[in-house]
């Protein structure tokens, strides 16, 4: 019996007994049997395309060579309040990151897991938020379920991993209680998303509008001059993490996070520790060897910004980066992106950089990037 551990739903499977399944074009599961005197090379050719059947979460589908892969689990979770922008952020990274071209010079293939959940969170987000522009609808708060899942395989190195993101609600992060966030438990990277609405003083003045800086700060607690009170949910998790891996009293949470500044494009400009990343070449975002400086400068602006409040992660997480993205490069109007200026920015680099620290992306890639290598460098 080969016992292995779904990736999406974290249930014991006894990989051989699970039901063979193949998926046509509409992705509708047909059960696979295997004519008993067939050629190997038929019969791999089956195996190869086929998927298993788990029964968790109301069933889904893994790849039928999953259970000889060893395969290391990551999962992500999207942090930070309502309305700061993670499903947008989500979405766009997602949409670079399977349409993958890009990542080979990193050695990376990217493949989905989940045929189904990856199909519906295409349709429901990728392809709305990227091809047509459409702002999306904000999360809903309801029992977590995976967002979207991914096998990655370092083709140089020979590693495979499973990469799942889970996004919820900015409300349901906050909730004190552990009922609400049980998957949290299975969390072993971190992305935590600064609305720079909620920080005084980031945000332009909105051109007559009002739409964004305004809409933007939803949740904030404002402390006064200079800045704000920080976002909850990234203290509530920051607890809860630290709660469920039994570190409650130990100096680091040991999870690396990446510390995203989204919404760039509603930045005040001006500001040399912004600029210099704002004006890169579009192709530096797959470049890590410059995630220590960019993270250097994300530090230091947000805290001589006043925002230090929201560098707690980057204080109790043992490895983390920072940086600056959009995911839109402009604000919705009508709840559609207007083609000119949309634009999304520097949105994938945050996700290789939280990969390299989780060691899926060799360090001769990542010079800056791997465990315990970046030093804020600002006493706090
Ligand atoms: N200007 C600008 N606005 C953005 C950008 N990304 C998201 N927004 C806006 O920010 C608001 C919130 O975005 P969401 O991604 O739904 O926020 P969320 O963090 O997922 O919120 P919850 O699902 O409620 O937790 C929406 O009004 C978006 O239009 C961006 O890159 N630029
Ligand atoms: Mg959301
Ligand atoms: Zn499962």
């Amino acid at each position: 019996m080969v016992m292995i551990e779904c990736p999406v739903c974290l249930r014991n499977l006894d990989w051989e007994q699970a039901p063979l399944v193949t998926m046509g074009e509409d992705l509708a599961p047909t059960p696979l049997v295997l004519p008993p005197d067939e050629a190997p090379a038929a019969t791999r050719m089956r195996l190869g395309t086929a998927y298993r059947t788990c029964p968790g979460r109301g069933g889904h589908y893994l790849p039928a060579d999953y259970g000889d892969m060893k395969a290391e689990r990551i999962t992500v979770g999207m942090i930070g309040n309502s309305a700061a922008g993670k499903s947008h952020l989500l979405a766009a990274m997602i949409g670079q990151f399977m349409r993958g071209i890009r990542l080979r010079q990193l050695d990376l293939q990217v493949s989905p897991l989940d045929l189904l959940i990856h199909k519906r969170y295409v349709q429901e987000a990728v392809t709305p938020f990227l091809d047509q522009r459409k702002e999306l609808d904000r999360t809903r708060v309801a029992a977590a379920e995976i967002t979207d899942a991914f096998l990655v395989a370092n083709l140089a190195a020979g590693k495979r991993y499973t990469v799942t993101f889970f996004d919820v609600a900015g409300e349901q992060l906050g909730r004190a209680g552990a009922e609400e966030n049980l998957f949290l438990g299975a969390v072993n990277a971190l992305i935590f998303v600064v609305d720079p609405g909620a920080v005084r003083g980031l945000v332009r003045a909105p051109a007559g509008s009002g739409v964004n800086a305004g809409a933007v700060n939803a949740g904030a607690v404002d402390a006064g001059e200079g800045g704000t009170a920080g976002d909850y949910t990234f203290d509530n998790v920051l607890k809860l993490l630290r709660l469920a891996r039994d570190e409650a009293a130990a100096e680091f949470l040991g999870v690396p996070a990446a510390v995203v500044v989204t919404k760039a494009d509603l930045l005040r400009r001006g500001d040399l520790l912004l600029e210099r990343w704002l004006r890169a070449e579009a192709d530096e975002d797959l470049d890590l060897s410059t995630v220590e400086e960019e993270s250097g400068d994300v530090f230091t602006y947000l805290y001589t910004h006043g925002a230090d409040r929201w560098l707690e992660p980057a204080q109790q997480c043992i490895w983390s980066t920072l940086h600056f993205a959009s995911a839109a490069g402009t604000s919705p109007r009508d709840k559609v992106f207007p083609e000119e200026s949309f634009r999304p920015f520097r949105v994938i680099k945050p996700l290789l950089s939280l990969l390299a620290m989780k060691g899926v992306i060799d360090s001769r890639n990542a010079a800056a990037g791997g465990p315990g290598q970046f030093d804020t460098g600002v006493p706090v």
